[in-house]
């Protein structure tokens, strides 16, 4: 269960979380007409700070276009409306769901007489996959649903209805036992995973497959990627092939919901020592220093409320 908080933002004011409800003839309900963001707040030495919510915002504002949504709120507004919401919550640490979506009014697939409506909630959320899998990594299987192409449905755009081809990859590996899915796409090359970017390393150089092979943008993989150049590491985004995963020395998952996680198996063929690798190690203990605050270099990067 959610663990609730006493405010939910939307449409502009602070409502009880309880009356945060919509009507059952919501036009997102039926038509996955919404587009989200999955932010996170940290504790820091000077209080809680929410980590790249401008990119968030701006990414939000990105989906939000190429679905021809009129935002009723700029960016700015709605992480100065985020701030607002974790100060009355009393969050400190805690995961945060902005969502602007089609509201009541008319059915039919035609979205454009609704309303526009929009939430952001926070509540704390842990370890998205569990303490477990950030320390020791998590086994993972190849789905046999394919990652949609960006001919179907735009990749780049984090709209609810992306996530029926993420639910269904999801509750197949976890009804076979597994704790994640790789998508592959129609060319048979890595896209992503149900919620994460993928990192693959092998003899020290550090590759992640191209947003056009079906992957998100990912901000955590942006932050990575700052990492790995700014440590002046190997980096080349590639076409991962099925092969290569399981040659891999290394593999880890990125995503704002499941921070670093290292991948120790593939459909239960151990990857490179099974255990977390020492460069996800290195890359993971940077971004927790960073989003807790602690490399000076990165404090663009945090917003405090
Ligand atoms: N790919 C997908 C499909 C995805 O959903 C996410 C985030 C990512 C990559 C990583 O993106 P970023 O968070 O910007 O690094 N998934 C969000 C939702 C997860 C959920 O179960 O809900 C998240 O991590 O917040």
């Amino acid at each position: 269960m959610l663990k609730s908080t006493p405010f939910i933002w939307k449409n502009g004011e602070l409502i009880k979380w309880e009356e945060a409800t919509t009507h059952v003839l919501t036009h997102a309900l039926h038509y996955g007409s919404a587009v989200f963001e999955g932010i996170r707040a940290y504790e820091t030495d000077k209080g809680p700070a929410i980590f790249r919510g401008k990119d968030h915002y701006t990414r939000l504002k990105a989906s939000a276009d190429i679905y021809q949504m009129p935002s009723p709120y700029t960016g700015d507004q709605l992480l100065e409306a985020t701030k607002e919401l974790l100060a009355k919550n009393n969050l400190k640490s805690c995961y945060i769901r902005p969502l602007l979506y089609y509201g009541y009014g008319s059915m039919g697939v035609n979205p454009a007489k609704n309303p526009i409506d929009v939430i952001i909630a926070a509540w704390e959320w842990g370890a998205y996959l569990g303490q477990e899998a950030l320390d020791v990594g998590i086994r993972t299987t190849i789905s046999p649903w394919q990652k949609f192409s960006d001919k179907a449905l735009p990749t780049k755009a984090k709209c609810a209805a992306n996530y029926a081809n993420s639910l269904l990859a999801k509750q197949d590996a976890l009804t076979r036992g597994f704790d994640e899915a790789l998508l592959l796409n129609q060319e048979g090359f890595v896209a992503e995973g149900s919620g994460e970017n993928l990192f693959l390393i092998k003899n020290k150089s550090i590759f992640s497959p191209p947003s056009s092979d079906g992957a998100l943008e990912g901000i955590t993989a942006d932050s990575i990627k700052t990492f790995i150049k700014d440590l002046g590491l190997p980096f080349e985004e590639k076409h991962v092939s099925k092969e290569s995963l399981f040659e891999a020395d290394e593999l880890f998952f990125t995503g704002t919901a499941a921070e670093v996680t290292p991948i120790c198996s593939i459909d239960n063929v151990t990857i490179g020592s099974g255990k977390k690798g020492p460069l996800t190690h290195q890359l993971q203990q940077q971004y927790f220093e960073t989003i807790t605050g602690k490399h000076a270099k990165y404090s663009d990067w945090l917003d405090f409320i």
